[in-house]
Order: C-alpha cells, then structure tokens, then sequence
C-alpha cells in the first residue's frame, strides 16, 4: 500500500510541474489534494486495513500529503516569480550603448579625400599583391637597376622578372594601370595599403599606408603641382601653413621634388616636432617622366602630368601629434579611444 501512495506521490508531482497557470494549478490542487482525490480516498480507506498497518499508512498518506501541498506553494512561487519577470519596466534606466570609434587612420583618410575631391580628384585602387612590370617596369625602374634599392621588396615569387609577383612598395604602381585603361586627361587620388621589407621603428612601418595622386592633361606644369599641394597642407593643417619643394630622386618623375610644409607645431620657429629645422617633409612628388607617359601609351610631347605620394601614418601623426607610428597597428584601446 505505500508503494502505492508514492506512486500517486510521483505522478502528482510529474502533473504539478506542467502546470503553468493559476487555473492548472487550481484544477491539480482539486485532482491531487481534492475530497475526490486518490490522496483522500486512500486515507479514507484506511479503516478497511488489517489493524496492524493502519497507522504507517495513515503516517505515509498524510506525509505526503504534506509535500504535495509544499510542492504546490513552491510552483505557485515559481509561477509568480517568472510572471513578475515577463513585465517590462519602462521607467527603468536602459544599458548604455557603447559607440564605436573610427580608427585615426580612417579618419585621416577620409580627411585626404574630402581635400581632393571638389579638386576633381577621384579615388581609385589598385591590387596590393602586385606584377614587377606595374611596380617596377612601367614606373621607368628596369630589373637590375640600382633604384630598385630604394625600395625593400618583399616578393611573393624570387627573382626580378616583369612576370614576378610581389607586394607593392608603393601606391605608385596605379598610375600606370590607370593610365593603361582610361585616356587623357587623368586625375585621380589611390589611397592603399603598401609593404616595405623594412626594421620597424618610432617612424616607420613593414605595412603602412600611402596616398598616391596624378593629374595628366595638356599644359600641366610644376605651378599646378605646387598650388594643389600647397591647398592641401592648407586644408589639412590651417591657412597659415607654407609648402616648400626640394630637388630629390624618383625613376619615375622628372623633376623629383621632396615637398616640405612649415611646422604646424612651432609656425617654422624651429622645435622638437620639425627637429629645429621649422620644416617637415610630408611626400616625394614629381612632374610624370615622359618614358612613363610614353609606355602607357601617351604622347608625351602632348600631355603632361604631375604625381606625389605620401604616408597616410606620417600625415596623421602630424595632425594628431603621435610620436610612434606603431601606435596605429597596436589595438590598444586607450589608444584609440582618443581619436572619433
Ligand atoms: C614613394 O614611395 C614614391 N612612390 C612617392 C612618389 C609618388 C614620388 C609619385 C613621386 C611621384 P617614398 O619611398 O619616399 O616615395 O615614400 C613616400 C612616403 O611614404 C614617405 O614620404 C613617407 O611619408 C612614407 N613612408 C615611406 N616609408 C615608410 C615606412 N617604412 N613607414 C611609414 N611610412 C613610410
């Protein structure tokens, strides 16, 4: 007989935990605890067993009649407890919404090109894993010659061969393909991501970023140089800045000119920014050389171009006054939670 009452112990509580709702609980308190119930009829029917196992049935039964009842109060809780959780408080305070920020660099980049673009500059890119003709080649640097030194090259495949592979030292490389694709005139900006075979260091970087620009049309000269370059230190580092050009060396252009603006930092006074000199070199340029005109198919005697490329790294660490371009690749939150 008490086998019996677990029994009706175990599927009353089985029942119990289905009940989901104030009038499942009340139906399973009649069918369990009810006067009909099997509970009730048991201990009712006690008079009818042999005297000696009256009173451990009578214990068994009431016992579990307790539970029952315990275990009814513990759902109806439970019950309770999930409804008060399903209500939604609106007066309560929401969790702030963390922003994110755009990386300095992408901001300086954007900066970039909202300077050349009601120039008439539009942004185009070109493949960082690049072919020796378009690196090299087509910028006036056959294999073998010296000037390839100015560049430490990692190759995807050895050897200088025009057919080789390698990641692009520089942005450099689109303006011969675009040049190749689109006639004159031409006036385009490449930001883009180029790889040196370089030590790493406070001011410089195995991967970084550069800004290459080229115009082409009849009757450019150096003056057009000179203005859109100077506009741009304008736009990007106050009305009061100055350019300055420097005879320097490129394959590819001719003249090669190194171009210097006067120190934001100091106003060209001379400090610890611009090293004493009251300048800062921003970006190699140059008047486009007529072989590489000439090897895209353009008639040098006809057009005539102008190219520069600068670091987007250095630009943006005169602009935000960072000392060591490793900053920019080291996630470090603190870091880059100052910029945006
Ligand atoms: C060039 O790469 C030429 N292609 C630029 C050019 C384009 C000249 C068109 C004429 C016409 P250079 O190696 O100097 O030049 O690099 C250009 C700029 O890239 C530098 O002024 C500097 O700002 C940046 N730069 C160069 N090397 C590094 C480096 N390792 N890490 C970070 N920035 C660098």
């Amino acid at each position: 007989m008490n086998t019996r009452i677990d029994e009706l112990l175990a599927a009353a509580q089985a029942e119990l935990a289905q009940a989901n709702s104030d009038g499942e609980l009340e139906a399973w308190r009649v069918a369990h605890l009810g006067r009909r119930s099997s509970l009730t009829l048991a201990l009712r029917s006690i008079g009818q067993l042999p005297p000696e196992q009256r009173r451990a049935m009578g214990q068994a039964a009431n016992a579990a009649r307790r539970t029952l009842e315990a275990d009814l109060d513990a759902r109806r809780q439970t019950l309770r407890r999930r409804t008060a959780h399903a209500h939604v408080d609106v007066t309560m305070p929401g969790y702030p919404v963390r922003l994110g920020r755009l990386h300095p660099l992408t901001l300086t980049l954007r900066d970039i090109r909202r300077v050349f673009a009601p120039l008439g500059f539009r942004a185009v890119s070109g493949p960082e894993v690049e072919w020796d003709r378009y690196n090299f080649e087509l910028l006036n640097i056959p294999a073998h010659h010296p000037a390839r030194d100015m560049w430490d090259t990692f190759h995807v495949q050895q050897d200088a061969r025009p057919g080789d592979l390698l990641l692009r030292t520089h942005t450099s490389p689109v303006q011969a393909r675009v040049m190749e694709q689109v006639p004159p005139p031409v006036r385009v900006i490449v930001p883009g991501k180029v790889y040196r075979y370089e030590n790493r260091d406070a001011s410089h970087e195995a991967e970084f970023m550069q800004v290459e620009g080229l115009a082409v049309d009849e009757r450019i000269t150096m003056a057009d140089l000179r203005g859109t370059l100077t506009y741009f230190v304008r736009a990007m580092f106050g009305p009061d800045r100055d350019l300055r050009i420097r005879a320097s060396y490129f394959p590819f252009t001719e003249p090669s000119a190194e171009a210097e603006m006067s120190c934001h930092a100091c106003n060209g006074s001379g400090c610890p920014v611009c090293g004493g000199s009251g300048w800062i070199e921003i970006l190699g340029a140059g008047m486009v050389h007529p072989k590489v005109l000439a090897d895209v198919g353009y008639d040098p005697d006809t057009y005539q171009g102008f190219a520069f490329g600068m670091g987007v790294e250095r630009i943006a660490m005169l602009k935000y006054g960072v000392t060591d371009i490793r900053s920019f690749y080291r996630n470090d939150l603190r870091f880059l939670r100052q910029f945006g």
